[in-house]
């Protein structure tokens, strides 16, 4: 038996956006990423450092952790006990925020032992070691544990750690979506890729089986209702869970088995979702699913597999919307093999749409041939500043493009998304609109279900069309949200007034979105501390409570064909 240990696991320290830092850099997904030009219509979503939550739930020493916590929170924390060991998980972007953070540590817990964990690891030696008594350059879990001196490949518990429902308008929605990270890692190897790289292109599992899976998923429903909140679906972080097709063939069955799908927003490539068909994952509970769109002509393995036109129809009459990334700035793209992407992408009519621009990690193929062409701009070449590592910036000379000349295309893509599709919003609505139009009269019973699920979504959300027939930022897109409303009403019923007073509340909340956006009001994440193996914890893990897991320590090479 080990003597416990103190432990602090913390993200980097918030504000975001300061001084030469990319402003996407935060603790968003949608409003930072990918529904940044969408202004009062974005999404906004904070999302926690799940990797910390992960490795506290799986320790046996009290663990507390701090989710973007302000210099002066850290330092309160760290002076308010002795902790043995704090662990920073960051990435390549939020570097300059460690040695800040180290110094800090330095100053007043001088004793304790500074861990750095997360992908910023990519970053070589002689920048980290400085900062650091250990670097974790894998998964988590066993590596704690190693240091502590438990067994590394003991049962691996899912925390219970939910954030809030996407928002919008301002409006925060009651419930809250839970987390289960099913694997960690990629095979497909794409050349630009850091995690699939960062795990030499293994997979490793959190959830062996689809059992393990379903079983995961049951115990946070169980977590939530001890908690009292009320969950509105599930993100699974795997980043391509359709490529373990054996485990995605056992999770359905037990969907099936007990009847009941579950709310996902999850991530898939071509090639793992073409190994399904589009009905069986809607009866899995797909809502939302991550698609790389990349460009079809720079090849990858994982765009290999169904048409993607037809893929995505086919997910989207399922009700499935689609978030699809495109890069930018390949050697041999021009502007007008841009452009003739983008084209295609929007005729594909994503839910949500995100655009990078090409650049490269520390560890991955492409940054080794970056180095070796000498490809870096001067900025980017000696001594980076390796805070504009975010896809936000472009890193290479490039035959067609200034840097600036790339970047500005960027931007302009983001807003032609928003011009010619209109708010995501509207387009989530529609689709899951048509995904209850064309699963209604399923014999399926849990297409059918799904069916009800769809209109339910529509419905609850049908007061924030008006706001988009109003200010939706084109014609067309105006258009678009008041064909759907009176699609809506013509199919399901004219609306009640409660839902007239929600849409005039939705126009009022939208004038106070835009008020806050233009004043920076309101913009940064607050601290969220959790307790973990502690007294003090609202739950304490232990006995009962663990899912029924194997060992996750085992990792997998390939994956299922
Ligand atoms: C969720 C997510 C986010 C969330 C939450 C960020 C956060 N605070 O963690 C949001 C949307 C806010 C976000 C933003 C950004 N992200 Co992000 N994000 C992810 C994503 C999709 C999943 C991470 C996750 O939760 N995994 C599940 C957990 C359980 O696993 P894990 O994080 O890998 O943690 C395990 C190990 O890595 C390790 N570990 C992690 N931290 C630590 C710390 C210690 C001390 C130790 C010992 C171990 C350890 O142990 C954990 C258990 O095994 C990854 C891609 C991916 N699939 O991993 C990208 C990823 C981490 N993001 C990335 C990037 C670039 C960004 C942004 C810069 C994007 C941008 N343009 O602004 C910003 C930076 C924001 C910020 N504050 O850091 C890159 C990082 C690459 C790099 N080397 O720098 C990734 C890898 C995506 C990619 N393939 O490029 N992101
Ligand atoms: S499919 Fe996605 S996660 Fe896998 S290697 Fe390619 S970019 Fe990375």
């Amino acid at each position: 038996m080990t003597q416990p240990h103190s432990i602090l696991l913390t993200t980097v320290c918030r504000p975001f956006g300061g001084r030469g830092e990319g402003d996407s850099v935060g603790a968003e997904l949608f409003h930072a990423q990918v529904t940044r030009a969408q202004g009062i219509f974005s999404f906004r979503q904070i999302i926690r450092g799940w990797g910390l939550d992960y490795i506290a739930e799986n320790l046996s020493s009290p663990c507390v952790v701090l989710h973007y916590p302000s210099e002066r929170e850290l330092v309160k924390e760290i002076q308010s006990r002795h902790f043995d060991f704090i662990g920073i998980n960051f990435v390549v972007a939020t570097f300059h925020k460690v040695r800040r953070m180290v110094e800090l540590i330095r100053k007043h817990a001088p004793h304790a032992k500074i861990v750095l964990g997360g992908y910023g690891t990519v970053l070589p030696d002689d920048l980290l070691l400085p900062l650091a008594d250990t670097i974790c350059r894998e998964e988590g879990i066993g590596f704690f544990r190693k240091l502590l001196g438990e067994v590394p490949d003991g049962p691996l518990r899912h925390p219970y750690a939910p954030i809030p429902s996407p928002s919008i308008f301002s409006y925060k929605r009651p419930s809250k979506v839970a987390h289960i990270t099913s694997g960690l890692g990629c095979p497909n190897g794409c050349d630009f890729c850091c995690t699939s790289h960062f795990f030499k292109r293994r997979y490793i599992p959190f959830a062996e089986t689809g059992q393990d899976l379903y079983e995961a998923i049951l115990h946070q429903e169980r977590e939530a209702r001890k908690t009292g909140d009320e969950l509105g679906g599930f993100i699974l972080i795997d980043e391509d869970f359709f490529l373990q097709k054996r485990r995605a063939l056992e999770y359905l069955e037990c969907v099936r088995r007990d009847g009941r799908a579950f709310s996902i927003m999850g991530f898939g490539s071509i090639r793992g979702l073409s190994q399904f068909t589009a009905d069986e994952i809607a009866e899995m509970g797909f809502e939302t699913i991550w698609i790389a769109f990349e460009s079809p002509s720079a090849n990858y393995e994982k765009m290999k597999g169904r048409e993607v036109g037809t893929l995505f129809k086919e997910l989207q009459s399922r009700g499935i919307s689609v978030l699809s990334s495109m890069i930018i700035g390949f050697p041999y793209q021009n502007r007008s093999d841009i452009l003739r992407d983008f084209d295609h992408l929007m005729s594909l009519d994503p839910a949500f749409t995100q655009i990078l621009i090409y650049f490269a990690f520390p560890g991955t193929p492409f940054y080794a041939q970056a180095i070796s062409e000498d490809r870096y701009q001067d900025p980017y070449r000696e001594n980076p500043d390796y805070r504009r590592w975010d896809g936000f910036s472009m890193h290479f000379k490039h035959p067609h493009f200034t840097a600036s000349e790339l970047e500005a295309l960027q931007r302009e893509l983001y807003r032609q998304d928003f011009l010619r599709l209109g708010p995501s919003l509207i387009r989530i609505s529609q689709v899951w609109f048509n995904g209850y139009l064309n699963l209604r009269s399923s014999r399926n019973p849990l297409l059918k279900q799904r069916a009800e699920r769809m209109l339910f979504f529509c419905r609850s959300t049908v007061s924030a069309l008006l706001p988009g027939i109003l200010f939706a930022p084109s014609k067309h897109a105006r258009t678009r949200a008041h064909k759907l409303l009176k699609q809506i009403k013509h199919e399901t019923g004219p609306l009640t007034i409660g839902e007239w007073m929600k849409s005039l509340g939705a126009v009022l909340l939208s004038g106070w979105t835009w008020l806050t956006l233009k004043l920076n009001l309101f913009q940064q994440p607050r601290l969220l501390r959790l307790e973990y193996n502690s007294e003090n914890r609202h739950r304490i893990s232990g006995e009962g409570y663990a899912p029924k897991l194997k060992p996750a320590a085992a990792t997998t090479a390939v994956a299922d064909k």
